[in-house]
């Protein structure tokens, strides 16, 4: 049995963290086998570059997210990269193209009824960023702690038959709700958007998949991939919604499969050779 693709006109996605140990690499290969869109916005923090050394976290899902991608963009699916501060090495790369994918810093995204979005992914409004990129680290790293804390506790609740419950997630939230930085950080943007003449804003980074009206300025956040599996996408006829993507695990791992055999499948014609990956040579 075939499984479908649902098309829109864009699709906004960010924070996948790719090469961070346990996020939702293997959902989101899914997701992008079964979803397309004229345009595609990958609003930062696609690759993770500050997980170094022994704890890059690299499979064959990664691969294939970006072989999908690439399938994607050869196909004739405008794509932009706008980087974030995880993959902020790529920000000197702004306004260059590879292939098809062009990198850009900010993007003006105008939907199919004429309004105006901003699209940037964040953590330039991100005020405790901003002042302490080191605490910023230290963060990271508790976090990356904190998920591996919770595999024992992930592995009781799978056998319990318990919905999953992420310690780093709970941790996240309540430091969220504490600081007032992130709740700051979407009227800080909207009101950025504003004085810049937008409509509104479509942003990542703070890992939480929302949409607020905040003074009349439309905010969009699309969540990530660490561990909520959202995106922000755009129909036909310009209307906005925020997808909260859930599939059972067998169809995940069905498409898990049909995209490892990919690569092989596309001998018809002459042999594609697929370029060598990029993101893998150039971090360790
Ligand atoms: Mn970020």
């Amino acid at each position: 049995m075939d499984i479908s693709t649902e098309h829109y006109r864009t699709l906004f996605l960010s924070d996948w963290h790719l090469g961070l140990h346990g996020i939702k690499s293997a959902e989101l290969l899914a997701f992008l086998e079964t979803h397309d869109a004229e345009t595609i916005y990958l609003v930062g923090d696609i690759i993770d570059q500050w997980v170094l050394g022994r704890s890059w976290s690299w499979n064959d899902d990664c691969d294939n997210i970006l072989r999908n991608l690439m399938r994607k963009s050869e196909r004739g699916t405008k794509i932009v990269y706008i980087p974030g501060n995880h993959d902020d090495s790529f920000r000197s790369w702004a306004d260059t193209s590879i292939n098809g994918i062009t990198i850009q810093r900010e993007a003006v995204h105008t939907t199919a009824d004429g309004r105006r979005l901003w699209v940037i992914h964040g953590d330039e409004f991100d005020l405790f960023m901003q002042h302490s990129r080191l605490l910023c680290h230290i963060g990271h790293f508790g976090c990356q702690l904190l998920m591996k804390l919770n595999r024992p506790v992930a592995w009781v609740r799978r056998r319990l038959g318990l919905k999953p419950w992420s310690l780093a997630v709970a941790a996240r939230r309540a430091l969220q709700k504490s600081s007032k930085t992130y709740r700051r950080f979407a009227r800080t943007i909207t009101d950025e958007a504003r004085r810049l003449g937008y409509n509104g804003v479509v942003c990542g980074h703070i890992h939480r998949a929302e949409f607020r009206l905040i003074n009349g300025v439309e905010y969009w956040n699309d969540g990530d991939w660490v561990d909520s599996c959202t995106a922000t996408v755009e129909a036909m006829d310009g209307t906005m919604n925020t997808l909260h993507y859930t599939t059972d695990s067998s169809t995940v791992e069905r498409l898990r499969q049909r995209a490892l055999v990919y690569p092989k499948e596309q001998t018809n014609g002459p042999p594609i050779n697929h370029p060598p990956l990029l993101f893998k040579e150039v971090l360790p």
